[in-house]
């Protein structure tokens, strides 16, 4: 029987390239984000390209009722969920904490914590009952250090960081895999909603540099839930080559 994997926030970036990976090699997929025609398509191509099964799921991770009515019911044929990326997240600005944007820090704390928390509070009890499961949480190296103007973020992702620990622990028992993933530098559309659409701003980030795709990250998603079942990856930190730390970036133009 095909494995199922629950991808959130795969209307772009490294779940979009996550869920591509995936589907080429024979994973039936639930699918999720909030831009449902995004959704859409990519269950069409997946299912045209690679002949698996697609649920694609509009919801808001931030909304605790709408995680439950989407995810804390699935069909017997979607159920058995073996893999969970709980990938969705985002920054929101770039500020001294003073200055930050209240609205910003909601939306943040919502979606990169709570969210994570919802999604995964919805799955985990049928991994825990099956004895069997693979949770992959993204995280940043801005769960590891905290860097300029980056304070509210690093701060959710350092709780993601967190809770990939404590999430090992508590399901060391249940024989599930909990893996953290820490990416540097990607561009996808992060650095576009970051800016809040500012396109030069988001673009000049990754000026002066070959930084990392959301390919990268897909392959380095698929090897560690490919590795033998007596085999855990903890954690991965992946950067560029030509960054060192959340600090130091070796740009041409430097
Ligand atoms: P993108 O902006 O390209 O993709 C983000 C995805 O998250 C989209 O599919 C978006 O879908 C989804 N999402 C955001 N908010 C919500 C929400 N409230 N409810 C449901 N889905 C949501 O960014 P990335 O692919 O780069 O980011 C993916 C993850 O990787 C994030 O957690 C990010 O923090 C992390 N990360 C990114 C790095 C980078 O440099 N790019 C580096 C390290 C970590 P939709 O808008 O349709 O809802
Ligand atoms: C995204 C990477 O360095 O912009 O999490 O925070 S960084």
């Amino acid at each position: 029987m095909s494995k199922i994997a629950l991808i959130t926030g795969a209307t772009a970036g490294f779940g979009l390239a996550t869920a591509r990976i995936f589907a080429k090699n024979g994973l039936n997929l639930i699918i999720t984000g909030r831009r449902n025609e995004r959704l859409l398509d990519l269950q069409k191509e997946l299912v045209a390209l690679f002949n698996v099964k697609v649920l694609p799921l509009c919801f808001d991770v931030r909304h605790q009722k709408a995680v439950e009515q989407n995810l804390g019911n699935l069909s017997a044929e979607w159920s058995h969920v073996d893999i969970l990326v709980n990938n969705a997240g985002l920054a929101a600005g770039f500020s001294t904490i003073d200055n930050g944007n209240l609205e910003d820090w909601e939306t943040m704390i919502d979606t990169n914590l709570k969210g994570l928390l919802y999604v995964s509070r919805t799955i985990l009890p049928g991994m825990k009952a099956r004895r069997s499961g693979h949770v992959v949480n993204i995280g940043s190296i801005a769960g590891k250090e905290t860097y300029r103007f980056g304070n509210v973020y690093c701060a959710t992702k350092h709780a993601v960081d967190s809770l990939t620990k404590a999430m090992r622990i508590d399901l060391l028992p249940f024989n599930i895999k909990v893996t953290g993933i820490c990416p540097g530098a990607a561009e996808t559309e992060f650095s576009l909603v970051r800016y809040k659409g500012d396109a030069d701003k988001a673009n000049s980030v990754y000026k002066g540099f070959e930084p990392l795709v959301a390919q990268d990250i897909a392959e380095i998603i698929w090897f560690a839930v490919n590795r033998p079942w007596h085999v855990n990856l903890n954690d991965i930190v992946v950067t560029p080559t030509a960054q060192a730390n959340a600090f130091y970036i070796e740009k041409a133009n430097n």
